[in-house]
């Protein structure tokens, strides 16, 4: 069964020059592109994207990151894609990201870690929903 997810190259990766690379390793991996759009997030969608981490100490921290330059928006569909998607990510500590990983590879920093996935199918959807209203 084909599921959908939602990844963000986020503001960091973008500006390093990683897009073409997490696309790339996400094709190759056999996830087929629905949806892409490069945009810097309003706030206000920040806030509702990361909503369950509305009360923690770097909830601010998180939001100016990601609000802070041009991210690249994807939808990407294939059998398993949000788990599929989550491991090519590696763990959110990117030095405890395993090697081969995206986070793992380009990464060191907890906040700055490249790439974000759908962790469920419910997050999936409200995110698709947040960022493609029209899919
Ligand atoms: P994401 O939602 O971005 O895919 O990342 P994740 O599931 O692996 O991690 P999550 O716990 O949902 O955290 C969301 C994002 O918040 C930043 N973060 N900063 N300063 C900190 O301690 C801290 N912890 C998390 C990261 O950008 C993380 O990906
Ligand atoms: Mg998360």
């Amino acid at each position: 069964m084909t599921e959908r997810t939602l990844i963000l190259v986020k503001p960091d990766g973008v500006a390093r020059g990683l897009v073409g690379e997490v696309v790339s390793r996400l094709e190759a991996k056999g996830l087929r592109l629905v949806a892409a759009e490069l945009r810097t997030l309003p706030r206000e969608t920040a806030e509702q994207h990361y909503a369950e981490h509305a009360e923690k100490p770097f909830f601010g921290s998180l939001v100016d990151f990601i609000t802070g330059g041009p991210l690249l928006a994807l939808v990407a569909e294939g059998p398993r894609a949000i788990e599929a998607f989550r491991a090519l990510a590696g763990a959110t500590d990117p030095v405890k990201a395993a090697p081969g990983t995206i986070r793992g590879d380009f990464a060191l920093e907890v906040q700055n870690n490249i790439v974000h996935g759908s962790d469920s199918p419910e997050s999936a959807q409200r995110e698709i929903g947040l960022f493609f209203p029209a899919l």
